[in-house]
């Protein structure tokens, strides 16, 4: 058996699965680090912890095994923040282990004291305390229990003190693990059968709880001949291989999701937390079918809730609901889809520049159909979302509980490690890039062939979209950017940059061909804009306000500009 804590740490956490911990080591963190070296746990040091948060984030998310992340006192914990927030808010399962001035010193405002207690209670599974030696082996492999079982990030604060202290006695606690089934029972289900058994317009709205349950919530689909509507964290378990579905709605989708979830006359949701109610429908019958009671009718007001897995759900509400013979419903939901896709993928007439949603549809051309894709947060992640087809194998990853900008290369960086022979790509803003740059140093250091392309508008565009819809006139989202492919040149990266369409195609075949770490920086069409599929009277009015105002300022050639992308499509 170990001796020490951090050995003990680290054999538990090995045990329970975990193959990379990522940091920046010092202090408090030296015996921990040296118990890893010593270990077959792989230590991935980072220039910036937040990147090591996401990274750990990213290669949680697609194993569902647990990572690993462990920061020195203080600061050096601190910036793990943000990354951290995300891959709890993703239901990754890391274990992060922050560490803390001595024990003795606690309270006495020691230099680089901080309460991490108080800053990862809220976001956590899991926020405890090592006190003692003794203590070692059964809290870690608690924390990592909780990781793995309630998906997200468990954080064990230890004094740095007690890591080279060896515990007096110890019982063998381990990480348990399980797979288990939550099938509702029938008199559960027939109120729901009651409703679905009335026929006319249905849809399903399928939300990230229809993970592992692609094929039952089709066959549910087939026999209600409903469209599925689904959520962005749905994406990867519903889009491909289903000719049920009619994309999202919400602000990220397009008229063929917003229809069918508007104007239907029963929605069944299944597994979906979608957070926007002015989206659902207003006099619609509402089923809601999930795992956790407590989200029965959180997000809207339902009729009928049922607890249970989707898969179990489904499987069993295919077996007893009546089939539906009319499939009119369903034909107008899909063409209105089709026709949205086309309308949105469209390019406008300013020729020669290079449009986000072009560049986009030859990624979605051009990338392996196994390929691992992360977007950053703005409009990017829309653009990945609404056109890069998932395909079935292929995984994406986008930043969409928390929000965070910067979340995409670091999140590709984690995933590239647990898949080194798969391609990643990482689809960035010039935002989002320059936020987090350091680490491209990272990717250079251990030869991580990720592939980056970065979408380069100059701007904040989201932000840019979001105060002209508010009718303001747009103010600091302009970015003045290097040439990022010399940059990343500069750091020893594959480096190009591309600013005309008719380049397109062979630059990206010569960046996904780069067999090591290769920046794509691609100049877009700063007025491209993400519409949404629903644009409230209250939001034309006020675009027409930006437009008067930008007038008024002297701003005539970028209204012509932006009308001519985005309303005067070909
Ligand atoms: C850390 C953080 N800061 C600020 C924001 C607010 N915000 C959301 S999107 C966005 C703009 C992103 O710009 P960029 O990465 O260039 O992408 P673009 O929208 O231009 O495609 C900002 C500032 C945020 N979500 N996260
Ligand atoms: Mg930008």
């Amino acid at each position: 058996m170990s001796t020490n804590v951090a050995e003990i740490m680290v054999e538990t956490l090995q045990n329970a699965g975990a193959k990379r911990c990522y940091g920046v080591v010092g202090d408090t963190l030296n015996h921990f680090t040296d118990a890893l070296r010593q270990s077959d746990i792989e230590w991935i040091g980072v220039r910036h912890e937040e990147v090591g948060g996401f990274a750990a984030g990213g290669e949680a998310y697609l194993t569902q095994e647990l990572a690993l992340c462990a920061g020195s006192c203080g600061p050096g914990s601190l910036h793990f923040v943000n990354g951290l927030f995300d891959a709890h808010r993703n239901g990754s399962p890391v274990v992060f282990i922050a560490t803390q001035v001595p024990l003795g010193e606690s309270g006495s405002s020691f230099p680089q004291e901080v309460d991490q207690s108080r800053v990862f209670e809220q976001y956590s599974v899991f926020c405890e305390t090592l006190n003692s030696p003794e203590q070692a082996r059964r809290m870690t492999a608690l924390a990592a229990q909780t990781a793995l079982a309630k998906r997200g990030v468990a954080v064990l604060i230890v004094p740095g003190d007690i890591f080279n202290q060896t515990p007096q006695n110890q019982l063998a606690y381990r990480t348990h693990r399980f797979s288990y089934s939550l099938r509702p029972t029938a008199a559960a289900l027939v109120p729901a059968v009651q409703q679905l058994n009335k026929g006319g317009n249905i849809t399903i709205f399928a939300g990230a709880g229809c993970e592992d349950a692609h094929e039952q919530v089709i066959a549910l689909a087939e026999k209600l001949q409903a469209p599925i509507a689904w959520t962005s964290r749905a994406k990867d378990f519903i889009e491909h291989d289903n000719p049920y579905q009619v994309g999202m709605t919400g602000v990220y989708g397009l008229e063929g999701g917003y229809h069918a979830v508007a104007e239907c006359d029963t929605l069944l949701l299944l597994g979906c937390n979608f957070a926007f109610s002015q989206f659902y429908p207003e006099s619609a019958a509402i089923i809601q079918v999930d795992h956790d009671p407590a989200h029965i009718g959180k997000r809207y007001p339902v009729d009928v809730g049922i607890i249970g897995s989707t898969r179990d759900t489904c499987e069993a509400l295919s077996q007893i609901v009546e089939p539906n013979s009319s499939t009119r419903w369903l034909e107008k939901c899909r063409k209105r889809y089709q026709k949205s896709l086309q309308k949105s993928a469209h390019k406008s007439k300013d020729d020669g520049l290079i449009h986000p949603q072009e560049l986009t549809l030859a990624l979605d051309r051009l990338a392996n159909d196994d390929a691992l894709i992360t977007a950053d947060t703005g409009s990017v992640n829309v653009w990945m979302l609404r056109h890069i087809r998932s395909l079935g194998q292929r995984r994406t990853l986008a930043s969409l509980q928390h929000g965070t900008m910067a979340n995409a290369y670091p999140q590709a960086l984690g995933i590239q490690l647990a898949y080194p022979d798969r391609q990643v790509i990482a689809m960035c803003g010039d935002g989002g890039l320059s936020m987090l740059m350091g680490d491209l140093l990272t990717l250079v250091q251990r030869r991580i062939p990720l592939k980056i392309v970065v979408y380069n508008n100059s701007s904040l565009s989201f932000v840019e979209l979001e105060q002209k819809v508010e009718g303001l006139l747009d103010a600091y989202t302009e970015l003045e950017n290097p040439d990022f492919g010399r940059v990343a040149q500069a750091m020893g990266l594959w480096g190009k940059r591309v600013e005309r369409e008719d380049q397109l195609e062979d630059a990206i075949g010569d960046w996904l061909a780069y067999p090591g770490p290769a920046l794509l920086d691609v100049v877009v069409n700063p007025m491209e804009l993400v519409m949404p599929p629903k644009v409230e009277s209250g939001q034309v009015a006020s675009t027409a306000l930006y437009s008067a105002k930008a007038v008024l300022s002297g701003r005539m050639d970028e209204v012509v500009h932006l009308v001519k992308s985005n309303f005067l499509k070909r």
